[in-house]
């Protein structure tokens, strides 16, 4: 290499090596590389006294210099950017420290816990079966034989395997296969909360295709519409306050006689299906959203069940969690999907 080349790169390194901080960092980089009478970059102007193969080999060995005095640079850079400082340098022990990011349970988990713990306090024990299931739970246990209309309601993914003796597998589209799963146990009475992943062919701005459900069942004797309609009562004012108002909207599940659609009023619109600025709520569009699905067991079930329903009845209700948080009030979510599409600046609000 060219000695004074040599020379100067020895020269660099040295005292790059020996800055204590990051000023006198700069003050060598201006000093070696400033493009103005930087050292390097003068002697790097020589190149204009040589020619041919010489002028070719000075360039080659000028570039290399520079590359490792760069490189160095860099290093001490990022040592006094937040990688420690070296021994001997003064340091601000009482800088505040750089904290590193701090995740949490997802919206949608911290509403699976706070549910829980509301149902825990009137005797309601969170369960939660397979989510890979037979058509028999999901269906057919379910008063819905094979070939039922009912069940294109639930627009179910099946999956791809050998059928066994309880029929095809589904993922499962409701968290009512619970309620046969709960049943076979064997142990009466029954107050169980079944919180779990559900999956149907739908999305669009009030269903995605990956959903919760919480689904209750309460069987004992002498059981009635109006225990359901307290357990309700008891737990919209827990989770959404002591404002909002609910509804049971007569409706018809093959499972529950009688059966009803439970509504809430809107949180967006406050109830009212229009938003202040005249516009029609783009969520509920009248001022009331459905939660969920709730009736009576249907006798049949019981039995399917193993359950004797001469002297046995209860109610069941399976609602969704995604739409049951987004009805809280001050929670303005006005599509659903925005929950799983992962974008941090909306999950760090919740
Ligand atoms: C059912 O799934 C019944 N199994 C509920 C039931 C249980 C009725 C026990 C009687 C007794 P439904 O299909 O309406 O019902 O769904 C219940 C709730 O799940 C809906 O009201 C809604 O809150 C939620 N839900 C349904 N599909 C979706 C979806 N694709 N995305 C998000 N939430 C959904």
């Amino acid at each position: 290499m060219d000695n004074n080349l040599e020379q100067l790169k020895n020269q660099a390194i040295e005292e790059i090596k020996k800055a204590v901080d990051i000023n006198q960092l700069r003050d060598l980089e201006i000093k070696y590389l400033g493009r103005k009478g930087g050292e390097l970059t003068k002697m790097m102007g020589q190149i204009e006294n040589f020619s041919g193969e010489e002028r070719k080999r000075f360039g080659a060995e000028a570039n290399e210099v520079k590359k490792i005095i760069i490189d160095l640079f860099e290093q001490r850079k990022n040592e006094f950017e937040g990688l420690g400082a070296p021994v001997g340098a003064l340091i601000d022990v009482t800088a505040p420290g750089i904290l590193p990011p701090e995740g949490h349970l997802h919206m949608i988990s911290q509403a699976i816990e706070e549910i829980e713990e509301i149902f825990k306090k009137i005797g309601f024990n969170r369960v939660r079966y397979p989510e890979v299931e037979w058509d028999w739970y999901a269906f057919e246990g379910l008063n819905m034989p094979k070939d039922h209309p009912a069940r294109d309601e639930w627009e179910t993914f099946f999956i791809d395997a050998p059928e066994g003796e309880k029929g095809k597998m589904v993922l499962t589209p409701h968290t009512s296969n619970g309620q046969l799963r709960e049943m076979e146990k064997g142990k009466l009475p029954i107050r169980m909360i079944n919180i779990s992943k559900t999956y149907r062919r739908q999305s669009d701005i009030s269903h995605v295709p990956m959903f919760h459900q919480f689904e209750g069942l309460y069987i004992d004797k002498n059981v009635t519409v109006s225990h359901l309609k307290g357990v309700f009562d008891y737990f919209v004012k827990q989770f959404f306050g002591s404002k909002r108002e609910i509804r049971l909207r007569p409706y018809h599940f093959q499972f529950t006689e009688p059966s009803f659609e439970i509504d809430i009023s809107c949180g967006i619109c406050g109830g009212s299906g229009k938003l202040s600025d005249g516009n029609k709520c783009r969520l509920c569009k009248e001022g009331w959203l459905e939660l969920g699905g709730a009736g009576m067991v249907h006798p049949n079930v019981l039995k399917a069940g193993g359950v004797d329903h001469k002297k046995y009845n209860g109610f069941a209700f399976g609602w969704g969690v995604e739409r049951t948080y987004m009805m809280k009030a001050g929670l303005k979510i006005d599509d659903i999907r925005m929950i799983y599409k992962n974008d941090l600046r909306f999950l760090e609000q919740f």
